[in-house]
């Protein structure tokens, strides 16, 4: 989607559209917005045009409604639009009949979030999940495709059996595709189980940092151990789990993991292809919930965490960690909105000093005696 074009050497020209759906929650849509140009600069777009629109309704075949699409159209002709972005997903009939309608190539938000993950993936654990994910996705996509491919009869006729049609072809490819990389991605996982049975028959406190996407979960990471894990102003800057050593006061408190960031509207493939990596949670004594209190949607971004940790059918004890103070003047003015989220301290991780709060929690926290009962 970020792709040069070769004949110029530049960006095609986009346009984003930041869609107000009926089912956003977020209290602030402009930061919502925000995220969203911010997830399109985190895949390269330059440059790009941006519209908002609010709609009432969705469109079962087009997503936005008729009228908003013409000045859509209206729109694109005039700027000489190259693709289009849109910040919500589409069904697969949907993506088709946009890119018609709009004459250009049309992306929705799982591709750019799947994107983004795709590029930032470092470790062959990472790299396969997202692959992984990747496919499985495509697989909706044809899945979902009209009668035409239906009818369409496959020319591989033998090999392919008596009158299986292209898009079963299609599909099996790829399921086949699927399942030989979920067999490698059960090997390597094979070695962190192992290490991870090994923490837990040796009783070693496992604490875990979750949260939001970019709202500092590796800064403080970094903090608490001294190490430099990548820590960006950029959406999903950690794909792959990191566990490090934890020492509070030179004493050694267990072992301590970062994780990758969450965001609305997570797709369902990425969540489902880092299930594995995110079942460690389960095991968790202690999740640190990091929030960016600067943040106008922090409440809704609590709300998503929450969402996806149910999902994981994770309940671990949790500790909020508001982050970001230094931004907020008027902290006193939204302490009663922070009182409802307990335990929790309130931290900004620039500075040593800074998360002090964070560090004397974790110098009296001791691991709960009776640990959950723990699955593979
Ligand atoms: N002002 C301020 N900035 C912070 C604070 N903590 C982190 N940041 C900045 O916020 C940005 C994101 O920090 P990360 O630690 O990469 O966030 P993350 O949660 O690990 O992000 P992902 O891995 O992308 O999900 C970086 O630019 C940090 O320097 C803080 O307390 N105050
Ligand atoms: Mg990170």
């Amino acid at each position: 989607m970020a792709r040069q074009t070769q004949e110029t050497n530049l960006y095609p020209k986009t346009l984003l559209i930041g869609v107000d759906a009926p089912y956003n929650e977020t209290n602030d849509i402009n930061s919502y917005f925000e995220e969203f140009k911010n997830l399109a600069k985190t895949n390269n777009i330059e440059n790009p045009e941006f519209v908002s629109i609010k709609i009432r309704e969705i469109d079962p075949s087009t997503f936005i409604t008729k009228g908003k699409l013409e000045q859509i159209l209206e729109f694109c002709k005039k700027e000489n639009i190259e693709q289009v972005v849109i910040s919500e997903p589409l069904t697969s009939r949907q993506k088709r009949n946009l890119t018609d309608l709009l004459n250009c190539p049309v992306f929705d938000r799982t591709e750019l979030i799947l994107e983004i993950f795709e590029k930032a993936a470092i470790t062959s654990e990472g790299k396969l999940q997202v692959e992984i994910a990747m496919l499985k996705h495509k697989k909706s996509r044809v899945a979902g495709r009209g009668i035409h491919l239906e009818q369409q009869r496959s020319t591989r006729g033998v090999i392919s059996g008596a009158g299986e049609t292209a898009k079963e072809l299609a599909l099996r490819h790829l399921e086949d595709q699927i399942l030989k990389l979920n067999k490698k991605l059960e090997k390597l996982q094979q070695t962190r189980d192992t290490q991870r049975k090994k923490r837990l028959s040796q009783n070693i406190p496992q604490i875990c940092i979750i949260g939001y996407t970019n709202a500092g979960k590796s800064t403080i990471l970094n903090i608490l151990t001294k190490s430099t894990v990548l820590a960006e102003d950029k959406l999903f800057a950690t794909l792959d789990t990191t566990t490090r050593e934890i020492y509070i006061n030179n004493k050694k408190k267990g072992v301590i993991s970062d994780t990758v960031g969450f965001i609305q509207q997570l797709p369902t493939n990425l969540i489902e292809a880092f299930k594995s990596t995110l079942f460690e949670l389960k095991n968790a004594d202690l999740l640190l919930h990091v929030v960016d209190i600067s943040d106008k949607n922090w409440e809704s971004q609590i709300k998503v965490v929450h969402e996806i940790l149910e999902d994981l059918d994770v309940h671990s004890q949790m500790l909020y960690v508001f982050n970001k103070a230094d931004k907020i003047p008027d902290l006193e003015n939204i302490q009663y909105l922070i009182d409802k989220y307990n335990p929790h301290v309130i931290i900004s991780a620039l500075s040593k000093s800074g998360i002090e709060p964070l560090v004397e929690y974790l110098s009296t926290w001791d691991m709960p005696t009776t640990k959950p009962p723990t699955s593979a």
